[in-house]
């Protein structure tokens, strides 16, 4: 009986301690607006398999993420979240996809080197 508790007891001490090495966390800075950017960015990035938790700040454009880096990485992190219109260091959206933004979404693009329509009156 206490051979068996400490087996148990070791068991969930050991998943525990790999739960918690695993699990890696950075920033980075994503490109957005407001209150609906956040919850597009925050879902993007925890819809990514291997995400614990994902965090983005309004005010300093920071997304910070902590993730499982055997499961998944930074650059797939950035590149789904790209992909749901905000741009990220490593990855840039899609113009149609940043054009279907709601216009408070719209954020500041001028550093983008691109041609970029919605400048026609
Ligand atoms: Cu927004």
């Amino acid at each position: 009986m206490k051979t068996r508790m400490l087996i148990l007891l070791g068991m969930v001490l050991f998943g525990t301690s790999v739960a918690f090495a695993q699990a890696k966390t950075e920033k980075f800075e994503v490109k957005g607006n407001c209150g609906m950017c956040e919850t597009r960015i925050e879902k993007a990035a925890k819809s990514v398999a291997g995400v614990v938790t994902a965090d983005w700040d309004q005010k300093t454009r920071m997304l910070a993420v902590s993730f499982k880096e055997s499961e998944t990485s930074v650059e797939k992190i950035q590149k789904v979240v790209a992909e749901s219109g905000h741009d990220t260091p490593g990855f840039k959206a899609k113009d149609e996809v940043y054009n279907k933004l709601p216009g408070c979404c719209k954020y500041d693009r001028t550093d983008a080197r691109e041609k970029s329509p919605g400048h026609k009156h």
